[in-house]
Order: C-alpha cells, then sequence, then structure tokens
C-alpha cells in the first residue's frame, strides 16, 4: 500500500519540539537517506558505522560553518517509531539554529514533513494501526487524566484488540457463505444459521457497547456542560465562584443580578467540567434586558448535559415541588441542591425537604458540602463505569463507522429472520466487515488517510 502514495521514498525532515525558544529543541528525520543526509553534516564521525540505538555528541557543520554542538540518536529500520531509519538531532533551542539545521538537511536531500506523516509512516508500515496512530493526536492534545487513560488505552491497543477478534469471526462466517455461492447449483448450506445468527447478536452487543461508550468518550474529551439554574438571588453566581475558588462573577444581595451567561471550566477527578452561571430565572419582569438573560438560561438549561438546580433552603416547599416536576418532564439530567442551610440551619432543611431523594444541602458562601455536590457530578458522569479498564470510543469517526457496522449488522439479522438468500446476506455481511476495518486501517484510501493525518501537528 505505501509504495501507491505520492512522497514515501522521500526522507523527511521536522520540529519535533514546539517551536518557539527552549533548553532543547528535537528535529526529526526519517527515511532511506537518513543517515547519509546528517553523516554530510557530521564530520567528526561515520555515523552509518555506528551501531543503532546509540547516542553521538559532536558538531554540526555545514561547509566551515558550525550550526550547533547537537546529540544525535539513532534508529535503524525496523525499529524506530516510523519503522524506516530515524534521526533524532537534538539541538539548542533557539528557533534560529533550528531553521539553519533544517536548510542544511533539506539542501542535502531531506524534505520538510507534512502534518502527521512521521505517525502515517508508522502506520503505513504496519507499527500502528489506525485507532492507535489517531490516539496519538489524542495523548498529544489531551490535558486532563482520564482523557490521557482514554488514549494511552487506544494507543496501546485495546480498542484494536476488541474490533479485530469480531471482525476475524465475522470474516469466518463470510468466507463460508461465500463457499456456499460457489456451489449455488447444490443447494448447500456450510455455515451454520443458528450459529451464524448467534454470532450477529453477539457482534451487536459488543458493537452496540462501543457505539454507548462514545457518550462518555465525548466526555471525557471534550467536557460536559453544566447550567446552574435557578431563582434569582438563589446563589448561583455564589456557587460558580466557590466551586472555580475565584471570584469570577458577580455576586451582591439583588435579584437579578447576573445578565448573560458566564462559562468557566473546572477540573474535578480528572473530568472536565464547563461550569455555566446563568441569569435567574422569574416569570415576570418588565426589564428587557433581563428578560433576554432568562431566555437564554432557559437555552442552557435545555442543552446541558447536566443541569444543577440551587434553591434557597428558605423557599416554599411545595414550589421547590413544581420546579422539580418540571425538571422532570423535560428529562432533564439535573441535581437538586438546598442552597444557604448556614442561614435556616442544615438539621432544619434536611428536616423540611426530606421526602425529596437525593436532594444536597449546601453552603455556597461558606463552602459546606461542596465536596459532596462534586462527588455526585463525577458520578452522575461515569454512572458507575470504570472508565480506564473500559474500552471508550472517543473518536467521531470511529463512532460513525460503528454505527454503519451496527446498520449492516441488523439488516444481516433482518435477512436470516427472513431466510434471505446467501447471496444477499454475503453482500451485507462484507458492508459490516468494511466499516470495522475502516476502524483500524484493514481497510482504507489514500483521500482518508490524508485527511486523518491533516490533523496532526507538524513533527509528530
Ligand atoms: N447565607 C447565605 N447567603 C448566600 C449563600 N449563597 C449566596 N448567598 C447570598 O445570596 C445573595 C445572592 O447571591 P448570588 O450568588 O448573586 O445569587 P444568584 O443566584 O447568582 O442571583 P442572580 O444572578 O441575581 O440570579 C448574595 O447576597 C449572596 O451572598 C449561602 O450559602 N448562604
Ligand atoms: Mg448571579
Amino acid at each position: 500500500m505505501i509504495e501507491n502514495l505520492s512522497g514515501w521514498d522521500d526522507t523527511i525532515i521536522a520540529l519535533a519540539t514546539p517551536p518557539g525558544i527552549g533548553a532543547i529543541g528535537v528535529i526529526r528525520l526519517s527515511g532511506k537517506n537518513t543517515f547519509q543526509i546528517v553523516n554530510d553534516l557530521f564530520p567528526s564521525k561515520d555515523l552509518i558505522r555506528q551501531a543503532p540505538n546509540t547516542l553521538h555528541v559532536g558538531l554540526m557543520k555545514q561547509g566551515d560553518k558550525t550550526l550547533d554542538e547537537v546529540v544525535l540518536s539513532l534508529f535503524r529500520s525496523p525499529r524506530s517509531y516510523t519503522g524506516e531509519d530515524v534521526i533524532e538531532i537534538s539541538c539548542h533551542g533557539s528557533p534560529f539554529i533550528h531553521q539553519q539545521i533544517i536548510s542544511a538537511c533539506i539542501e542535502k536531500g531531506a524534505r520538510l514533513a507534512k502534518p502527521g506523516e512521521f505517525t502515517q509512516r508508522a502506520f503505513l508500515n504496519g507499527k500502528l494501526d489506525l485507532a492507535q496512530a489517531e490516539a496519538v493526536a489524542d495523548i498529544i492534545a489531551s490535558n486532563t487524566e482520564a482523557s490521557h487513560k482514554a488514549a494511552m488505552h487506544t494507543m496501546r491497543g485495546g480498542f484494536s484488540t476488541r474490533l479485530k477478534e469480531l471482525r476475524e469471526q465475522l470474516i469466518r462466517f463470510s468466507a463460508l457463505i461465500e463457499l456456499e455461492l460457489d456451489f449455488s447449483q447444490e443447494d448447500v448450506q456450510f455455515a451454520d444459521r443458528s450459529a451464524f445468527y448467534k454470532l450477529i447478536g453477539e457482534l451487536s452487543q459488543s458493537t452496540n457497547q462501543l457505539i454507548n461508550s462514545f457518550h462518555l468518550g465525548n466526555v471525557i474529551k471534550n467536557g460536559v456542560s453544566v447550567a446552574i439554574i435557578g431563582k434569582p438571588n438563589a446563589g448561583k453566581s455564589t456557587l460558580l465562584n466557590t466551586l472555580l475558588n475565584d471570584n469570577r462573577a458577580i455576586v451582591s444581595d439583588i435579584p437579578g443580578t447576573t445578565r448573560d451567561t458566564i462559562e468557566e471550566i473546572i477540573n474535578i477527578d480528572g473530568i472536565l467540567f464547563r461550569l455555566i452561571d446563568t441569569a435567574g430565572i422569574r416569570e415576570h419582569t418588565g426589564d428587557s434586558i433581563e428578560s433576554a438573560g432568562i431566555q437564554r438560561s432557559v437555552e442552557k438549561m435545555k442543552q446541558a448535559d447536566l443541569v444543577l438546580y440551587l434553591f434557597d433552603s428558605g423557599d416554599e416547599k411545595q414550589e421547590v415541588k413544581q420546579k422539580k416536576s418540571e425538571l422532570d418532564k423535560l428529562q432533564l439530567n439535573y441535581i437538586l441542591l438546598a442552597n444557604k442551610i448556614d442561614h435556616i440551619g442544615e438539621m432544619q432543611a434536611r428536616a423540611k425537604f426530606s421526602d425529596f431523594e437525593k436532594m444536597i444541602y449546601i453552603s455556597a458562601r461558606q463552602n459546606l458540602h461542596t465536596e459532596v455536590l462534586k462527588e455526585k457530578m463525577v458520578d452522575t458522569v461515569l454512572k458507575g463505569q470504570v472508565q480506564t479498564e473500559n474500552t471508550v470510543v472517543t473518536n467521531a469517526r470511529h463512532y460513525h463507522a460503528l454505527k454503519e457496522a451496527a446498520k449492516s449488522l441488523g439488516d444481516i439479522q433482518a435477512g436470516l429472520d427472513n431466510n434471505l438468500p446467501g447471496d444477499l446476506l454475503a453482500l451485507d455481511i462484507r458492508r459490516s466487515l468494511h466499516y470495522l476495518g475502516e476502524i483500524t486501517g484493514q481497510v482504507s484510501n489514500e483521500d482518508m488517510l490524508d485527511y486523518i493525518f491533516s490533523k496532526f501537528c507538524i513533527g509528530k
């Protein structure tokens, strides 16, 4: 496959560390002329004759001009990140030096790498499968413990192994069905239909599990949106400030203080929450700016992954009941919070609202029991799933391929129910194999690869 790709034969070069000033910078070369190119610029030793996986200190020179004192790490094909000959040049972290060294190498025959081209080569040389290669980009981009764990799990192959197992079982049946087609005159059945039916059932279940994990995967990758909702003066902005540990939003005892939504991100146990403070919702207001704010609060509430419904524990019980049933009717994922327990007393508040299950009693101003709230927020997201061990789909491309695969598996199931002839079944099987294979890259084309790898940073 690699031979068909344009430019695969070139030796590529790029800065692998972030551009700018730093203690050191690493420039990476990969391809068949790597050693020749660097050797030409490194007079003190013959690199071609050095053992792989060794380090070499010396001056890089272009003619008489010294470029820098560097450390070279040598890797020989196939034992390198890309599977090709690779040299990493660790030089001083100056953009001027990086430029000089890269230009010198280009003059000797290297070309600048395209974004993700190193990882693309690793994929094409069988060092990584596609899902693993994509996880490399996720690892670099991950900014919380949970997103890092999910990406690491995928990169180590957890996700791919599961899919490959499923796909192999399907291939075995597919072969038997195709065989039947060769003997179509004789009306024989090699593939045991009931065993096949069972396999398709298991496959559908596994694919659906993976599809369902995407919600969690998405949450891990992009964070959970949390709208803080309630009447004016309930203490929403105070709660935002307390959770952030910062005076971000204006707090006052004047109802209607917050006029527009404010968004801030916090990290709780490795999960990102996007907290949205909103304008307090009340029925009648003559103020048009406030009404517009209220309208936006209602929208934010409907869009949010999670709603924190906050009320003053001094409020009437009947009124809270009414709000709760509105939230239930909208089928929102919400947590009920009785605030200002310092005001009426925790015991009194608990007694007053005792017939509400799972209510959390807090004081936003005094920072009482907010850790209970944080725990509950994390629980709501994970819903008891042990995220590190389970395979979690975090990639939208995988998700869509899985959806397509699930659809064709459904078609196979329906086909079996209706005693569909083998040639039609074979068609649906090929379709599901195609989509499952697209995820790991067992089925791919150049356009798709270019698209995926172009989203990487240069030097990776
Ligand atoms: N005693 C007590 N007062 C609180 C508590 N939380 C907030 N308050 C007070 O309640 C008043 C309103 O607080 P805010 O945080 O501005 O309320 P809000 O819900 O954002 O109000 P709007 O933006 O107007 O909708 C302020 O005077 C706060 O100091 C609490 O836990 N206990
Ligand atoms: Mg406010």
